[in-house]
């Protein structure tokens, strides 16, 4: 239930995008590839009623999803503005933002980063937090954090020292074939039983893989992720089957609908929630909502979010079915600098929620500026 509908509504005239890079403070490897830096769309609703920010979560290539930081940009310059511009400035709410978007088919990344800016814009209009809007019930929330494939073990053990000494909360290990039960193994040995620890494998495994991935039982681990690909629901149902250790959908889950697929079809017992990913974070309480409804608990991804995606995240991951460790990790955990003035720090293992208008963040624009390899201005003004 949110409290959107009660909102004055605000006049979106036009859009900004603008197209950043940073890099990393340390390479991420996934079993789609390593990472040393990111380009990130960020997105400015101009309304009569002030700005609004989103942040569009594709990657530099299609090796995640479909959709890459040029694909975003193309489909929301050519059919996703220009059908939210339709009504030339008229009065709009936020939750309009997906029904106006929804005869063009996928591209959810790009579609969330508009939905953002615009709810974004909206609720400092009605200076009401997110939080507020969607019905967060705490005012922080744990924090895990998500580690690489390294293909040095003690390296690996030193990193991982390093983050449960910051005082993260849970561990999240990316693994592939050749780099799963090992490590994990290792990681048990040094660290004990007692870390909170889960594994995601982005894809990497087949349905012959059940026998394999239920070698990790014995570790006591607190799910594994998207061990197949994202089509292959059944097949994560058969898996399920073969694995004691519960299985948890990530690039399968795209909207409220395709979770409740999984939960029928005995896929997952544990969605992560990512609301790039479903469309916006309008669906993204949408999808929090049927889990619950069916007892399946819930825990909030991360895209290597900067502060603006990151501040809308920790209102998600503050809704009451969230009660499993997410990816909501600090800003320094990525990046060097933030381009926010009050990046997200960690705090006794927990991360709090922002509590102004919006998303609560206060943009570093000049930084911004600094690192902006492209922007342009569309709609009228
Ligand atoms: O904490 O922001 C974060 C990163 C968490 O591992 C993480 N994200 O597959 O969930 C994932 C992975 C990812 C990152 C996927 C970037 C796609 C792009």
């Amino acid at each position: 239930m949110t409290n959107l509908p009660h909102l004055e509504p605000i006049h979106v005239r036009g859009f900004e995008f603008r197209v950043i890079g940073l890099p990393l403070v340390t390479p991420f490897r996934t079993s789609f590839g390593t990472q040393n830096d990111r380009r990130i769309l960020l997105v400015r609703a101009i309304t009569d009623e002030g700005d609004g920010w989103g942040e569009c979560v594709s990657g530099d290539d299609p090796l995640y999803s479909s959709e890459y930081v040029e694909s975003s940009h193309h489909v929301m310059l050519h059919h996703l503005v220009p059908r939210l511009l339709r009504n030339d400035g008229g009065p709009m709410h936020a939750t309009e933002v997906a029904r106006l978007l929804e005869p063009v088919k996928d591209h959810r990344m790009a579609k969330a980063a508009i939905e953002a800016a615009v709810l974004d814009a909206q609720l400092r209009a009605n200076d009401m937090p997110l939080s507020t809007a969607i019905g967060s019930v705490v005012d922080r929330v744990p924090s895990g954090v998500s580690v690489g494939i390294h293909d040095d073990i003690d390296a690996l053990v030193r990193t991982i020292g390093g983050y449960l000494d910051e005082g993260y909360v849970r561990i999240k290990l990316k693994i592939e074939p050749g780099s799963d039960i090992e490590p994990v193994r290792v990681l048990r040995e040094t660290f004990g039983d007692a870390v909170p620890l889960q594994v995601d494998a982005n894809t990497a495994y087949t349905r012959d893989d059940g026998p394999h991935l239920a070698k990790l039982d014995r570790f006591g681990l607190l799910l594994i992720e998207q061990p197949l690909p994202e089509d292959d629901v059944t097949g994560h149902a058969i898996i399920a089957r073969q694995v004691g250790t519960p299985i948890c959908l990530d690039e399968s889950i795209v909207s409220a609908h395709a979770a409740v697929d999984a939960i029928e079809r005995g896929a997952c017992s544990i969605i992560n929630i990512k609301a790039g990913r479903v469309g916006g974070y309008l669906e993204a309480v949408k999808v929090h909502d049927v889990c619950q409804e069916r007892g399946i608990p819930v825990w909030c991804g991360g895209m290597l979010e900067t502060g603006i995606g990151r501040a809308m995240n920790l209102a998600l991951a503050a809704l009451p079915n969230f009660t499993i460790t997410g990816d909501v990790s600090a800003s320094e955990r990525f990046w060097a600098r933030d381009i926010v003035h009050d990046p997200i720090v960690l705090d006794h293992g927990h991360v709090v929620l922002r509590t102004g208008p919006g998303t609560g963040v206060d943009l570093d624009h000049p930084f911004i500026e600094s690192v902006t390899l492209s922007s342009e201005v569309v709609g009228t003004h």
